[in-house]
């Protein structure tokens, strides 16, 4: 993680202002990571969907599933859950053994290359709880990935390598937004899945 003083964050849960973070590097192995990828792309019903945004439908920068146990409703959109796969399952276990929370959904997002992204947004619709936990998991090519303190203005940012797991927690949603910026750089494809609790 980077703010404006780089400095090494270690695998476990820690502070920051108004919000608390949990970062594992290396939850996922390389291997496991690449076929996890694989199966992902090729076993979920990936979709272009549109929302509605400032009263005009747009047509989001990247594709999303929807799976687990709850209908999704946001920005207008709402997401009938497709099944839990096997790969699904043994991700959503694995972050659940670290992070010590349960989950019971999935929104996974494929962004195709550096133009696909995620524009500023908090993830606080009301089925997520006063204290949203959403667990990160990141495959293929890496990312930047932002939070940025809405009332200080404060940015961490982190590089969203294979593999890799942030879970947010406490405050985080209520006080910070998050973003993937769009990239000029040659970016192959990443898959990433938020992991979220829906009450
Ligand atoms: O792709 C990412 O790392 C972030 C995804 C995200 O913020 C979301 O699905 O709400
Ligand atoms: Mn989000």
């Amino acid at each position: 993680m980077t703010d404006s003083v780089s400095r090494t964050v270690q695998e476990g849960w820690f502070d920051i202002p108004d919000g608390r973070l949990f970062w594992s590097p290396h939850l996922i192995s390389q291997a496991e990571a690449d076929s996890y990828f694989q199966r992902l792309s090729e076993e979920l019903n990936w979709r272009q969907e549109t929302i509605r945004m400032f009263g005009r439908d747009v047509l989001q920068p990247r594709l999303q599933a929807w799976c687990g146990d709850a209908v999704y409703t946001y920005s207008g959109l709402t997401m009938e859950p497709q099944s839990w796969t096997p790969t699904l399952l043994a991700i959503k276990a694995a972050c659940e053994k670290v992070s010590e929370v349960r989950f019971n959904s999935v929104l996974a997002n494929l962004y195709r290359g550096g133009q696909d992204y995620m524009g500023w947004h908090r993830d606080n619709e009301p089925e997520l709880g006063v204290q949203p936990v959403i667990a990160s998991v990141s495959l293929g090519e890496s990312r930047r990935f932002i939070l940025k303190h809405m009332e200080t203005k404060q940015k961490l940012e982190f590089n969203l390598e294979s593999g890799s797991l942030l879970v947010m927690a406490g405050n985080t949603q209520q006080c910070w937004v998050h973003s993937v910026p769009k990239t000029r750089k040659p970016k192959a494809g990443r898959i990433n899945l938020t992991f979220r609790l829906i009450l």
